[in-house]
This record gives structure tokens, sequence and C-alpha cells, in this order.
């Protein structure tokens, strides 16, 4: 990873143009302030779609400045996620943010095969932590979407990955498949699946990556650990992109980075034909912040 700070996300965004951000059901205050940060800072144009009463009424109480800004009434959410969906497929904007709305009621409107942002790839999550203990932003997939994923959607997952890490610079990704072991267990799927992902990626299956597992999480990230081991990798210690077995595992490592480690996090999904926002109700306004401006540096530019 060429970046260290998720503050040098920022550095992506000089010179582009703005992008045009769509919040589903925007009466909601911290997706609501963040979308207003990255707006104050040049990155983006929001359009609100929501209540516009509860709208104004969150951004009087908590001083934000909405004047002149686009807002699209509409009180029933469903229907304000399903008009903000049809705003990114018709290109009237360039990233859909989750507002003051379920997680899986906005995915499943991405997913709507009439009006939806389908492109054909599967959608996964991917996450960016700056962590004081590691030496460079780390990636994470997919902690949040993909549920079970099996061999193929692990493919769909990593190459989506590597296609956003190619877009922030980072050409040749080092990408870690992590089990609970180092070595190939027939008893653990995870292992079997990580083992043959570095294969496909030697044979040039998978491209512009370089894939090791499996590795233990300690392995990935000191190459103290790999060595103490007698591993010999390309990528332990140095890893870019982190694959998760299951979302159970991804979740768990996604919460004790920002809780225990007090990790940065930045994090987007990827596969539709935009870039989609959805931090959760437990992510700071700054995660919120960082997320928008990650989704403004990978999102299409025409
Ligand atoms: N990418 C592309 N298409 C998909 C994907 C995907 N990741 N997932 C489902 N689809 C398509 C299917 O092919 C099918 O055509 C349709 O969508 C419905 O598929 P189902 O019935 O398997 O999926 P749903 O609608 O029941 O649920 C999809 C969700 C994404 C909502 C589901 O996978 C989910 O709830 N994921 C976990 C989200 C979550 O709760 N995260 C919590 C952490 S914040």
């Amino acid at each position: 990873m060429v970046l260290k700070h998720l503050s040098e996300l920022r550095q992506l965004l000089v010179d582009k143009p703005t992008r045009r951000l769509v919040l589903a059901a925007a009466q909601d205050h911290n997706s609501l302030s963040s979308a207003l940060m990255a707006a104050r800072d040049g990155f983006i144009e929001p359009i609100l779609v929501g209540d516009r009463e509860a709208i104004q009424k969150i951004a009087s109480h908590n001083n934000l400045d909405i004047a002149g800004m686009r807002v699209v009434h509409e009180p029933d959410t469903e229907m304000a996620v399903e008009i903000a969906v049809r705003m990114v497929r018709s290109n009237q904007a360039d990233i859909l943010m989750k507002g003051k709305v379920g997680t899986s009621s906005l995915l499943k409107a991405v997913l709507n095969k009439e009006w939806g942002l389908r492109s054909g790839a599967l959608l996964s999550h991917f996450a960016i932590f700056e962590v004081a203990a590691y030496h460079k932003l780390i990636a994470v997939t997919d902690v949040a979407m993909n549920i079970a994923p099996n061999l193929q959607d692990k493919i769909a997952i990593v190459n989506n990955s590597v296609a956003c890490l190619n877009k922030l610079g980072v050409e040749m990704p080092k990408v870690a498949v992590l089990g609970a072991v180092e070595m190939v267990s027939e008893n653990m799927q995870a292992t079997l699946d990580a083992a043959l992902l570095s294969k496909m990626n030697q044979r040039d299956q998978i491209r512009n990556c370089i894939i090791d597992g499996p590795l233990a999480f300690d392995n990935a990230i000191s190459l103290e650990s790999a060595v103490h081991k007698g591993i010999r990798s390309d990528v332990a210690g140095d890893t870019d992109l982190l694959i998760m077995p299951d979302i159970e595992v991804g979740n768990v490592l996604y919460k004790s980075l920002v809780f225990f480690a007090h990790a940065g996090v930045a994090a987007v999904i990827l596969g539709a034909t935009a870039p989609i926002v959805l931090t959760s109700r437990s992510d700071s306004d700054q995660a919120k912040y960082f997320s928008i401006l990650l989704a403004a540096a990978i999102s299409r530019q025409d």
C-alpha cells in the first residue's frame, strides 16, 4: 500500500472533479454531517433524498448548513431508497450512501433486478484500516456483505478489491488469504480455498496481485512470525489485503481493530455500477467521512 494514513485519501482527490453523492433517507444526523463535511472540503456535491422536514430539523438542531443543497422530498423510506438508487442508475449521481435505513433494505434495493445497480459482478464489502501497529494501510474483505463465500465468490471478492487497490495506486497488492493455520488441512475449508486461490494466482487465473495462503493472521501481518514458523512467503509481513474466510471472522476482526486497536477505517461496497457508502451506526463520523473520500477516489471519472 502506498498510503500510510487515511487522510492521504484527500490527495487522491486533488484536481479530480467533484463527485455527486446521493444520500438515501438523508434524515440521519451522522451520515448527514459527514456528507456535509466532505462537501465543505469540496470533494462531493450531496443530493439529499428523504423527509424534508426531518432533514431540516436535524440540520438546524446540529448547526449543519444545508442551504442551497438539493433536497428531494420523499417521506417513505423504501421509496426514498428507490429514488436514490435510480438516480445513480440514471447517472444523476456517482455515489450512493446509506442514511436512516437498514443495511439489508439498502442492499436489497441495490440488487433489484429492474432498477438496481447490478453490474454482473458479485458485490462485496471492502474496508481499509489505519492501525498504529502496522506500517501502512491494510485492506480487509469481506466483513459485512457476503455471509459464507465459496471459492467462486472469493475469486470475485479478490478481483473487486484488487481493482479498487489499483485505483488507489497499489499496483501489485500483496494478498493474504487467512486461515486458522498456515498448513493446508482437508478439515478446514478456508485453508483449501486459500491454497487454491494462491495456485490460481501463480497460474495467472487471478491477476494484478500476489496471493499467498493459507496464512494465519500473525504470519500475514508480521514477517517475524512467519520466519519463526519457517514460512517462505512474498506476502507475509507486508500484506496489503486480508481475505476473510467468512463474515463472522471478518466482522469480529473489524470490530476488534476499531474498538481495541482504535483503528481508523474507510469502507465501501464494490462490484455495483457505482461505489456505495454503507457504514453502520457504530462507525464514527470520521469513518463515514473517510468512506465518502474512498468512494469518491474510486468512482468512475467521466
Ligand atoms: N452480489 C451480487 N448479487 C447478489 C449478492 C452479492 N453479494 N447477494 C445476493 N445477490 C443476488 C442473488 O444472486 C439473487 O439474485 C438476489 O441477489 C437475492 O439473493 P439472496 O436471496 O441470496 O439474497 P437476499 O436478498 O436474501 O440478501 C442479500 C443480502 C446482501 C441482503 C444478504 O447477503 C445479507 O443480508 N448480507 C449480510 C448483510 C449484513 O447484515 N451485514 C451485517 C454487517 S454490517
